[in-house]
C-alpha cells in the first residue's frame, strides 16, 4: 500500500498539471476564434466601407457633374471664338466694349468695373485665360465657394450686378431689366424667360434683391442643383 501512495500522489499531481495545462490552453484555444471574430468584423467593416465609399463617389460624381456643367455653361457664354479657352479679352474686353456702346458712359463705367472685378477678384482667373473643359474651372469654383472671404466677394459682385440692372431703382428687376443684363451676358433671347423664372423664386413676376442673390450664389455654389439662370 505504501508503494501505491506515491503513485496516487504522482497521479494527482499529473492530473493537476494536466488540468492546469488544459486551463492554460483554454485561452490559447479561444484566441484563434477571437482572431477569427475580429477578422470577420474587419471584413464586414471593410465591405461596408467599400459600399459607403462607392455611394459617396456616385453622389460626389453626380454633384460635381451638375455643378461642372453649370460652371462650364457660364464660361462658354463668353468664349466668343469657341476655342474652349476663355480669355480675359473675351470675358472682360468684349463685354466692356458692348456695355460702352450700349449704355451711357457713367453706367457703362460702373458695369465695366463690376466686370473687371469679377474676373480678377471674384473668380481670380489668370489673364491668359482658362481651359473651360479642364478641372481648373472646378478648382476656381471651390476656391470661391469654400472660402468665406471669396464667397463674400461673390455676394458683393452679385449685389453690384443687381444694382446696375435695376435701372428704375425700384429694388426689383422687371423682365425688361433682367433681359437687358442677361442679354448683355450673352444669354440668348429664347433662354431669357427660363433665366428670369430661375431667379424669380416666388413667381411674382419681379426679382427681388434676395431672390437675385439666392439665384446667383446658388448658380455658382450649389453643387447638386442645376439652374437656367445663364441659359438651359
Ligand atoms: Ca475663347
Ligand atoms: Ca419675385
Amino acid at each position: 500500500m505504501t508503494s501505491f501512495k506515491p503513485f496516487l500522489l504522482l497521479l494527482a499531481l499529473s492530473t493537476c498539471l494536466l488540468s492546469a495545462d488544459a486551463l492554460r490552453k483554454v485561452p490559447k484555444l479561444a484566441k484563434p476564434s477571437r482572431e477569427l471574430e475580429n477578422l470577420y468584423e474587419d471584413v464586414l467593416r471593410r465591405e461596408l466601407q467599400d459600399v459607403l465609399n462607392e455611394k459617396l463617389l456616385e453622389l460626389r460624381g453626380s454633384q460635381s457633374g451638375v455643378w461642372a456643367t453649370k460652371l462650364r455653361r457660364f464660361a462658354r457664354l463668353f468664349d466668343s471664338d469657341g476655342d474652349g479657352i476663355l480669355t480675359k479679352a473675351e470675358a472682360v474686353g468684349q463685354l466692356v466694349q458692348e456695355v460702352q456702346s450700349a449704355l451711357d458712359s457713367e453706367t457703362a463705367d460702373e458695369i465695366t468695373d463690376t466686370i473687371a472685378e469679377a474676373w480678377s477678384s471674384v473668380f481670380v482667373i489668370p489673364d491668359s485665360g482658362i481651359d473651360i473643359d479642364s478641372a481648373a474651372i472646378l478648382a476656381i469654383g471651390n476656391a470661391v465657394c469654400n472660402n468665406d472671404d471669396r464667397k463674400r466677394k461673390l455676394r458683393i459682385w452679385a449685389r453690384s450686378v443687381f444694382s446696375e440692372s435695376d435701372s428704375d431703382l425700384s429694388c426689383k428687376l422687371s423682365r425688361a431689366e433682367h433681359g437687358l443684363t442677361f442679354g448683355m451676358n450673352h444669354v440668348t433671347q429664347s433662354a431669357l424667360a427660363a433665366s428670369f423664372d430661375a431667379a424669380d423664386a416666388d413667381g411674382s413676376g419681379e426679382i427681388t434683391k434676395a431672390e437675385f442673390l439666392g439665384a446667383m450664389i446658388g448658380y455658382f455654389c450649389n453643387k447638386s442643383e442645376d439652374s437656367a439662370l445663364f441659359g438651359p
